[in-house]
């Protein structure tokens, strides 16, 4: 394959990306499953033209199918769902006009980082040559005169390179792949492309277009690490596991397993991590940290040893620091990026999950925990599991004391629950129910569980579900949105219904903010600003009526089915029916009004969000004297781990 070939900037790269592949444990699939995008005078008649040659081409399988997403942040959000879905070896590229098209980017962009999943951003940028500048959308910097928007991507990508002459392309192209294929690297990876340079040709060398195969590691760990963890292990009276998103990225949940059965050590779970183990396995403590099970919280706060497997110990995951309360608890942190294998100041393991907990159960060598900890542990999952089942299944003086036509939230997530199918998949962001399904749902697939809680974007729901469905199309999906939520981004419904694409989206109207609103009462702040109501004329405060807002209607506009219920048994026949609709017709929605002040089981736990120190308002005091008793639980973890193999744990 030698010689050249004359193609625009754009098509080289649609075609480039057209052939490039993922490869892991022998299995290999295409990088990108395809380009969404919008189109504006940025990108129309560059990869907007280059796209449309690819899809009128007849003879060629390698194409790079084209969706027209309806907003740019949402786009990206279904690239990232995807990538998720798909264990970052598949995601999809996402192409935007200058200007607003691009910088709608950025929180998808944000949010994909922060998650560490991959997705290409093509954001378009103004003339290079800059001829005709100010272009329109363009931004004058009076201080830098190289300064565009597109520069905002940069603290927000894992790789941001801009093409400004046609010769750039291949070390940006290579340079990109690099980084999305990479575990410890993958995140948003910005290639900015300006318009002049998207249309104007070039002699490629024909090897750039080449098929490329991008292997996927599976770093090993240390030998020495593995003995060092092993030893602390054998020497810990209560340790406990916490497993996070790593482990399903890996695709370690059997090593996961194994581990834990042959040790007896306990697992909780991050929301990256749930379903790490399945609901009902006897080391299955749930989730643990601010929004854990009781279970998960009690083995954290005595744990001696904590084994955190692929987590970023959030402070959702660790109570604010306030989860492991053992005086002398120490860490140990299997994790391919050694960045995050270093927090706590625990012993690092830098490796692959999968690899590290395979190594880690030969060393243990049949090593047991005492079986009184299997018992507490048993104990302890059979309180907190009652709980859920309460909570599933309200009794009379809770659902007596509802209005007419509302549901208790507990209800509609158990209903949801007990009528979806394993396999299928929970899809959810921000608002109340990302931690109430972090405590409630029973996962029983290890894909089935998908809740954004690295960036918790309201708006991520509709798109993020599109994206679980498109990358398997045999799992129904349920989107678990609220209002608030809804209202920021429903109109990738449109989407759905454009490609015929089945989602099941529960729509829960509770008027306003459940989550930020408790929040809000709980730090004195009276749930000020936080439910949709008229702004009332004799105060001038926002305490009206509620707002006429009708959620149903605004998703029939869009095209979607749309069931309204009203009661348990609407809402169980609304399930069934919605999983009966079609494969290919498209979204169906199913509304539902829930009561804001009923609460998921308390997860005897704590979130630090600072409360004023000084206040005129009562109850903004009585809340910071509280806030400090929980401050004083917080410990920094710095202690240095014993490195000695045959030492004392302390
Ligand atoms: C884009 C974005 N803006 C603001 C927030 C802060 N926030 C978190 S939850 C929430 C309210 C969500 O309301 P809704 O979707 O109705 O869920 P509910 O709290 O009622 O369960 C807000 C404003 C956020 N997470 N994301
Ligand atoms: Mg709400």
């Amino acid at each position: 394959m030698t010689g050249t070939v004359r193609l625009t900037v754009s098509q080289a790269v649609v075609r480039f990306l057209a052939v490039q592949w993922s490869e892991r444990d022998g299995r290999r699939q295409k990088l990108f499953a395809g380009c969404f995008g919008i189109f504006g005078h940025g990108n129309v008649a560059g990869l907007g033209q280059a796209l449309l040659q690819d899809e009128l081409a007849d003879d060629h399988p390698d194409r790079l199918p084209y969706v027209l997403a309806r907003n740019e942040q949402a786009m990206v959000h279904t690239a990232v769902a995807y990538a998720r879905q798909k264990d970052r070896l598949q995601t999809w590229v996402c192409t935007a006009s200058v200007g607003p098209g691009s910088t709608n980017m950025l929180t998808g962009a944000a949010l994909a980082t922060i998650n560490r999943l991959p997705v290409l951003l093509l954001p378009s940028g103004t003339f290079a040559t800059r001829v005709a500048g100010p272009v329109l959308q363009e931004l004058e910097a009076p201080y830098a005169a190289d300064v565009t928007v597109n520069d905002a991507f940069r603290p927000l990508s894992r790789f941001f390179d801009r093409v400004n002459r046609p010769e750039q392309l291949p070390s940006a192209l290579l340079g990109a792949m690099r980084v999305l294929t990479d575990p410890v690297e993958t995140g948003a990876v910005t290639i900015v492309l300006p318009q002049d340079v998207q249309a104007e040709a070039f002699d490629w060398p024909v090897e750039l277009f080449a098929p490329r195969v991008w292997r996927v590691g599976r770093p090993l760990p240390e030998a020495a690490d593995i003995a060092e963890a092993a030893a602390l292990i054998s020497a810990a009276r209560r340790p406990f596991v916490v497993a996070g998103g790593g482990v399903h990225y890996s695709g370690a949940e059997k090593a996961l397993r194994a581990f834990c059965e042959a040790t007896g050590i306990p697992v909780g779970e991050s929301q990256a991590g749930k379903g790490a183990l399945p609901h009902g396995h006897p080391q299955a403590m749930g989730a643990v940290g601010s929004t854990g099970t009781t279970a998960a919280n009690a083995l954290a706060r005595e744990a001696d040893l904590v084994i955190g497997i692929g987590t970023r110990y959030s402070d959702f995951t660790t109570a604010s620091r306030t989860a492991f309360q053992d005086p002398g608890v120490r860490f140990v942190n299997v994790n391919v990026a050694r960045f995050d294998a270093g927090k706590l100041a625990g012993l690092s393991v830098v490796a692959d999950a999968r690899e590290a907990l395979t190594a880690l159960t030969q060393a243990l060598d049949g090593h047991q925990v005492d079986p009184a900890y299997r018992e507490r542990q048993a104990g302890l999952w059979r309180e907190w599991d009652a709980k859920v089942e309460a909570a599933y299944n309200p009794p009379p003086e809770v659902t007596g004391a509802l209005a007419d036509g509302v549901l208790t939230q507990g209800t509609v997530l158990g209903r949801v629950n007990e009528l979806s199918d394993p396999a299928d998949v929970v899809v959810c962001a921000a608002g109340s129910m990302p931690g109430d399904l972090h405590k409630l749902w029973r996962v029983r697939d290890r894909k089935a569980y998908h809740v954004e809680y690295g960036y918790s974007c309201m708006g991520y729901e509709i798109p993020g579900g599109l994206g679980v469905r498109l990358a398997d199309p045999d799992r129904d999906v349920f989107v678990m949105v609220g209002d608030g939520s809804y209202l920021m981004m429903p109109t990738e419904l449109v989407t759905a219904v454009q490609e015929r694409i089945k989602i099941i989206v529960v729509l829960v109207q509770n008027h306003g903010f459940h989550s930020i609103g408790s929040l809000s009462e709980e730090l004195g702040s009276q749930r000020f600003g936080t439910s949709y109501r008229f702004r009332d004329a004799a105060t001038g405060r926002l305490a009206g009526d509620r707002l006429p807002v009708d959620l149903a209607a605004s998703a029939r506009s869009f095209g979607a089915t749309v069931i309204e219920v009203r009661d348990r048994q609407e809402l169980e026949q609304a399930i069934k029916d919605a999983k009966a609709a079609p494969a290919d017709g498209g979204p169906v929605v199913i509304h539902v009004e829930t009561d804001p002040l009923v609460h998921a089981p308390d997860s005897a736990s704590w979130w630090d969000v600072p409360v004023s120190q000084v206040s005129e308002l009562g109850t903004t005091r009585r809340a910071y004297e509280r806030y400090t008793t929980h401050k004083a639980a917080q410990r920094p973890h710095v202690a240095p781990t014993p490195r000695d193999p045959e030492g004392p744990l302390r």
